[in-house]
C-alpha cells in the first residue's frame, strides 16, 4: 500500500481504467478515484472502452471515450480489473504510463501493475476504497460517498450476496453519513427496467417450462426475441434468475444460440453442485453458477440433452 500511496503522491496526471463492459462498481470505483484526485489537485481522467450501458447513465461521473490517442500519463490506474485483458484496447495507455497501480478485489488478479492493492474477499473494489482513500489524506465528500455507495450496492446485490461482510455494512454505514440518495440508487439498480425490457421478461416467464416436480425450471432465448424487443443482450443481464425465482426450482436452465453452438447457463439453488453438470457439457464455473456452450446439435436435441441430465440428477439426489 506504502508503494501506491508514494506512485500516487507523485504523479501530477492520472489516468483512470475501469474494466471492458463497465459495471457500477467498477464506474463508481474509477469515479470517486478521479474526483479524489482532483482533491489532491492533480488532473485525472477517466478511460472507458465504450460508452457504459443505458441504465448506467444515472450514475453521472464523467469519462472519456477511448479511440487511440492519448497523452503520456504519470500514473494509470487500473479499478476492479482482475487482468490485462479486462483493459481492452487501453492497455495501451497503461502500458505507456510511468507508473501503473492496480486497486481490485478479484481473487484471481494477476497482479499485473507495478504496485497492487488486492484483496480477494472485499465484496466491492469499493469497499476497499472506503478504506484505502482516508489513508491518502483525502476527506470524502457527498459526490464520492455516493459513486462509492453505488459500487457497493450492485457489486452485493443491495447487500443481498453472501459477499456482504460486516465490514461491508460498517463502511456503508459511514457512506450514509454524506447527503445522496441511496433509495434511489438501489431502486435504479435493481427495480427498474425499460419498458422493452419488462415486456421482453414478462415473454421470458410466460414461456418457462418446469420439470422434475417443478426441481427444474427452464427458459430458452432466440435472437428474435432480442430484436422483436429491440433491446441489446448486454441491457439484460443474468437472465437465467427469471427461471430461478420460481418457487421449489433446485436447477435453472438458460438456453441461448451461439455463434459456435447453444449456450447453457446453469443456476443452482440447492446442494446440486451444477459445475459437475456443466463440465459434462464441456463447461465449468463453480457450484452455484456454471455454464457450457454445446458445439454440436439443434437447439432442441442440446435442450433434451441437457434437460434428461439435470432430471437424472435430481431424481437421483
Ligand atoms: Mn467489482
Amino acid at each position: 500500500m506504502e508503494k501506491l500511496i508514494e506512485k500516487i503522491k507523485s504523479a501530477n496526471t492520472i489516468a483512470v481504467i475501469p474494466h471492458i463492459n463497465a459495471d457500477p462498481d467498477t464506474l463508481g470505483s474509477c469515479y470517486a478515484f478521479c474526483e479524489a484526485m482532483r482533491l489532491m489537485g492533480k488532473r485525472a481522467v477517466c478511460y472507458v472502452e465504450e460508452i457504459p450501458q443505458q441504465r448506467f447513465q444515472f450514475i453521472g461521473g464523467e469519462y472519456t471515450l477511448y479511440t487511440g490517442e492519448v497523452d503520456v500519463y504519470d500514473l494509470c490506474a487500473s479499478l476492479d480489473c482482475g487482468d490485462m485483458e479486462r483493459l481492452g484496447k487501453r492497455a495501451e495507455i497503461f502500458n505507456s504510463a510511468h507508473d501503473t497501480i492496480n486497486i481490485d478485489h478479484h481473487v484471481t488478479n494477476t497482479l499485473f501493475a507495478q504496485a497492487n492493492y488486492v484483496e480477494g474477499d472485499a465484496a466491492a473494489t469499493g469497499q476497499i476504497l472506503c478504506e484505502f482513500l482516508p489513508k491518502l489524506g483525502i476527506k470524502i465528500n457527498d459526490t464520492i460517498a455516493r459513486y462509492l455507495y453505488i459500487a457497493i450496492c450492485s457489486d452485493t446485490g443491495c447487500f443481498k450476496f453472501s459477499n456482504v461482510e460486516s465490514k461491508t455494512l460498517r463502511y456503508t454505514a459511514d457512506l450514509l453519513e454524506y447527503n445522496f440518495d441511496h433509495a434511489e440508487i438501489a431502486r435504479l439498480l435493481f427495480d427498474t427496467d425499460s419498458l422493452s425490457v419488462t415486456k421482453f421478461k414478462a415473454e421470458l416467464m410466460g414461456s418457462i417450462e418446469s420439470y422434475a416436480d417443478g426441481k427444474l425450471s427452464v427458459i430458452e432465448l432466440s435472437d428474435e426475441l432480442y430484436e422483436k424487443y429491440g433491446i441489446p443482450e448486454s441491457e439484460v443481464p443474468n437472465v437465467v434468475d427469471i427461471p430461478r425465482r420460481v418457487e421449489g426450482t433446485e436447477i435453472a436452465l438458460c438456453f441461448k444460440p451461439k455463434k459456435d453452438g447453444i449456450g447453457v447457463n446453469f443456476r443452482s439453488n440447492s446442494d446440486v453442485d451444477v459445475s459437475k453438470i456443466s463440465i459434462k457439457f464441456g463447461g465449468g464455473g463453480h457450484e452455484r453458477a456454471a455454464g457450457c456452450t454445446v458445439h454440436e446439435g439443434t437447439m432442441q436435441q442440446v435442450k433434451r440433452a441437457v434437460i434428461d441430465e439435470c432430471v437424472r440428477v435430481l431424481e437421483n439426489l
